[in-house]
């Protein structure tokens, strides 16, 4: 199916703005205002093709890195940031920091453990099977979670009980500074979903068109009821692994990778196609600036939580 102009624009617009927080959130980690540290998703934003095509009423799982995910589904960058920043304004009241939960946009919380998200999708694809609902559950996870027991087990449960789950890796070929050759015997994770017997396809994370596409199917595909599929996106992290990390890779990498730029990509082939012209490009990023500026302002000014709400939403 054919995206319309006003699609990819839309996709576009979700892209800049996703960096444009990026960007933002990573000078409130270098200003030391992100009391811990920030996992930047910049070069990853292609994921953003699965995202926007998400129904309000279906459910994202997703992992410690980047923003794209908030943003794709309409969370607010002033509540984002205030969370990161620890501040009572944050969607968990500043409690989470980065493991943030926006569950008013169906985003359940990220785990402190790598891959312990996966079986939130199990719990949430069989509470849709069993209320007989057609919303589906996108849940993201690194390559180097790949290898957690807790996702293996989980990709193997949503396909023998036919759950509404999408599997969405993205490879960004490292774990820190450890290239995924170290850990991870196939060089293609999507080669995994042959072991629980769904579809598993390798997707130019890059290209945010080429990730619409797969993820398309494999959406409409959990919604019709007909199971689970895995697409693995094939991107890189241009950031360190966290802003306050050292970064040790080949630095020629990141220069090539910078050349494949998913934002830059989608806006020329829209450029080229004259479904975007220059001057709405920049006015789109200038935009997206300006809001991510007021909302970092939002956030640095907001109170912190009074310290007796730490023993509040405690679980007794
Ligand atoms: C069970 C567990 N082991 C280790 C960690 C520490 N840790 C946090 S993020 C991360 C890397 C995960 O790599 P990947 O899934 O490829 O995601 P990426 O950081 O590359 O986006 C690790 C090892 C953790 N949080 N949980």
């Amino acid at each position: 199916m054919t995206l319309t102009a006003v699609e990819k624009q839309a996709l576009y617009i979700a892209m800049v703005r996703s960096r444009a927080f990026e960007e933002a959130a990573g000078a409130l980690a270098a200003s030391g205002d992100i009391p811990a540290s920030w996992l930047s998703g910049i070069g990853q934003e292609g994921t953003l093709g699965a995202i926007v095509q998400l129904r309000a009423d279906d459910y994202l799982t997703i992992t410690h890195r980047g923003a794209y995910g908030f943003i794709g589904r309409g969370s607010d960058p002033r509540r984002l940031l205030a969370e990161l920043l620890g501040k009572k304004a944050g969607y968990c009241k500043g409690k989470g920091g980065r493991h943030i939960a926006d569950l008013e946009h169906g985003i359940l919380g990220k785990s402190g453990t790598v891959g312990g998200h996966a079986p939130l999708a199990i719990g949430v694809g069989t509470a849709i099977q069993n209320w007989g609902g057609d919303q589906v559950v996108l849940s993201l996870f690194g390559e180097g979670t790949s290898n957690r027991g807790t996702t293996h087990a989980s990709m193997n449960t949503a396909a023998v009980w036919q759950l509404p789950v999408v599997w969405v890796c993205e490879n960004n070929g490292y774990v820190g500074n450890v290239p995924a050759s170290v850990y991870t015997a196939t060089p293609d994770i999507a080669d995994m979903a042959a072991s629980y017997g769904m579809p598993g396809e390798v997707v130019d994370g890059n290209d945010a068109l080429a990730v619409h596409d797969a993820a398309r199917r494999a959406i409409v595909r959990a919604r019709s009821g007909s199971g689970p599929s895995l697409l693995e996106l094939k991107t890189y992290r241009i950031r360190p692994f966290a802003e306050s990390a050292t970064d040790v890779r080949d630095p020629a990498e990141a220069v090539a990778w910078r050349d494949r730029d998913p934002v830059a990509g989608l806006r020329d082939r829209l450029l080229e196609s004259g479904e975007l012209t220059l001057a709405d490009a920049e006015a789109v990023t200038a935009a997206a600036r300006e809001e991510m500026a007021a909302a970092a302002a939002y956030a640095r000014e907001s109170p912190f939580p009074d310290p007796a709400a730490a023993f509040e939403d405690l679980y007794a």
